[in-house]
């Protein structure tokens, strides 16, 4: 088979994972691949975490500051937080090793805007990169690279790292290469420039990544599979969530406010939205777009299926299967997907141009419409906002979906003020839970707090709702978002006190 590195100058360097990660220093910032479980260094990273276990034994620190396009792996988050080779992670990530170290205080964690990490790190906010370490597809004659099955942060990393370690990895498809537009045009403030794009599937850059080829020290070659995880089958709590946002989508092209084919989809992930995605297969829709981050399986069937025309996304998201499906079928994905930097599959400009409809998963929302992503009871991060707030902001419509309880019905999602803000009242279009949808559209605070609790509060915890409201309706301080301080996260604490939110 053909050599994935076609540039004979870097073929030289190819060396072993633990002689790449031996050019890495301690205190060091590395910027890294990835985005939700595909495309992530699947060697470097591993033999990082054990020189930095290796160190720690003879009693001298070692720690990096980690950042990346989104989240990754066990090879990635995983094995750097159990080696505590992490002094300080952002933005999202999901992995359960790095999470329960951020929840008991031992690793920092800063959480932003997916749109905002390239623009951050350009202004200065983060300091310098030192290490950028990139997992490709395939290196070109030129020494241009050809990304993988993300591209996340990459341009930027490559652009601002001192040195750069590039893995190639022969287990992603070949075919990827021309799925990518890695838009250069992005400059820093005050020298903007409008970005050139009007539609979904319009192409703007290159469909590889530019790298000064004397600050690549170290190429690795790996083989090895993205985390394709497989997804829940769907239950029957997301299928009502599904149904009732389908029908909202169906009443709004009714009403003339959406066009038959819908404006740009974006959808979170996880199972709620892929259920949504398996729902819309079925919907009658045709002719649909998605302007999103992640394509996850639903997505891919749509396409499959004619009902989604194109995707564009930063990223992918799919199960083992989904997967098989993708590298069988490359050449037909690759006509329908764009991939792009986050900074444009997220951008705030283009959101809002685009008109993009926003599905994204909460952990509970309140009697206004505020939403909590993030934060279990308050304090315990869950993944972190990821690119919810990018679309929930800047997107024509914005909903965001839940059951109605969580822990064996513990737990309301709706609950009288949430224990922490990602999405403000002013951000959040329609609430769905499996009992029902409630559409604050043009409502004032009073009124979104009744559609709220009789459309998806579930029943067990309705009556207790309703008391809050109609007691904070008459003795709250202000009656505009009326509340009863002292008892707003009475329910939170009852929770953590006695294990429900029960009274
Ligand atoms: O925990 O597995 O320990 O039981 O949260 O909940 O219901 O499986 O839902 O997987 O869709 O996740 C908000 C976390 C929902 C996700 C969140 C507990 C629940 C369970 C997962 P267990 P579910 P999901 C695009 C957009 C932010 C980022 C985003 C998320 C676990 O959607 O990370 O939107 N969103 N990105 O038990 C206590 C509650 C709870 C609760 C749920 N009210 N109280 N625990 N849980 N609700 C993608 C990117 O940006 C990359």
């Amino acid at each position: 088979s053909v050599d994935r590195i076609a540039n004979a100058r870097l073929r030289d360097r190819v060396v072993s994972a633990e002689a790449a990660a031996a050019l890495i220093q301690p205190g060091e910032t590395v910027a890294m691949s990835g985005f939700t479980g595909s495309g992530y260094p699947k060697a470097v990273p591993v033999a990082l975490a054990q020189r930095i276990e290796a160190v720690h034994a003879q009693g001298m620190p070692f720690q990096i500051s980690l950042m990346t396009g989104a989240s990754t792996a066990p090879e990635l988050d995983g094995a750097l937080a159990k080696a505590d080779g992490i002094a300080m992670r952002m933005p999202f990530q999901s992995d359960p090793d790095a999470r329960n170290r951020i929840n008991e205080g031992k690793l920092d964690y800063i959480d932003i805007h997916l749109s905002h990490v390239a623009q951050h790190v350009w202004f200065g906010f983060y300091g310098e990169i030192d290490t950028a370490v990139i997992e490709v597809s395939a290196i070109r004659e030129d020494g241009s690279l050809v990304p993988s099955t993300s591209v996340g942060n990459n341009k930027t990393w490559l652009d601002l790292a001192k040195k750069v370690i590039v893995e190639v990895n022969e287990w992603q498809p070949a075919g990827v290469d021309g799925m990518h537009d890695i838009y250069y045009g992005t400059a820093l403030p005050p020298h903007r420039k409008p970005i050139p794009l009007v539609h979904a599937n319009d192409r703007i850059g290159e469909t590889a990544l530019r790298c000064d080829p004397d600050k690549i020290v170290a190429v690795v070659r790996t083989n090895g599979p993205d985390r394709n995880s497989p997804f829940s089958p769907i239950d029957t709590t997301s299928e009502q969530i599904a149904q009732y946002l389908i029908e909202f989508l169906k009443h709004e092209v009714a009403k003339g406010r959406l066009p038959a084919n819908l404006l740009p989809l974006q959808s979170g992930v996880g199972n709620i939205p892929n259920a949504v995605l398996a729902g819309l297969a079925k919907s009658g829709f045709r002719d649909l777009s998605a302007f999103t981050e992640v394509i996850q399986d639903g997505m891919l069937d749509l396409l499959r299926d004619g009902v989604l025309s194109y995707a564009s996304c930063t990223g992918f998201a799919l199960s083992p299967q989904a997967n098989e499906t993708f590298k069988e079928h490359i050449d037909f994905y690759r006509e329908r997907i764009i991939m792009r930097t986050q900074e444009i599959s997220n951008h705030p400009e283009l959101v809002r141009r685009l008109g993009c409809i926003g599905m994204n998963g909460m952990i509970e929302a309140d009697l206004y419409g505020n939403v909590n992503s993030t934060h279990v009871m308050g304090s315990r991060i869950m993944n972190g906002i990821g690119g919810s707030g990018d679309f929930a902001r800047n997107g024509f419509l914005s909903a965001f979906l839940s059951p109605s309880t969580a822990k064996n019905g513990s737990i309301s999602a709706i609950v009288p003020m949430v224990s922490h803000v990602d999405h403000t009242e002013h951000d959040v279009s329609v609430i769905v839970t499996e009992q029902g949808l409630a559409d604050l559209r043009g409502l004032t605070p009073r009124k979104r707090a009744r559609v709220v609790i009789d459309n998806c509060a579930h029943p067990d915890f309705r009556d207790q709702l309703n008391d809050y409201f109609d007691r904070a309706s008459r003795e709250s301080y202000g009656k505009h978002t009326p509340h009863l301080l002292p008892e707003a996260l009475s329910w939170h604490q009852r929770w953590l006190d006695t294990g429900t939110m029960k009274a």
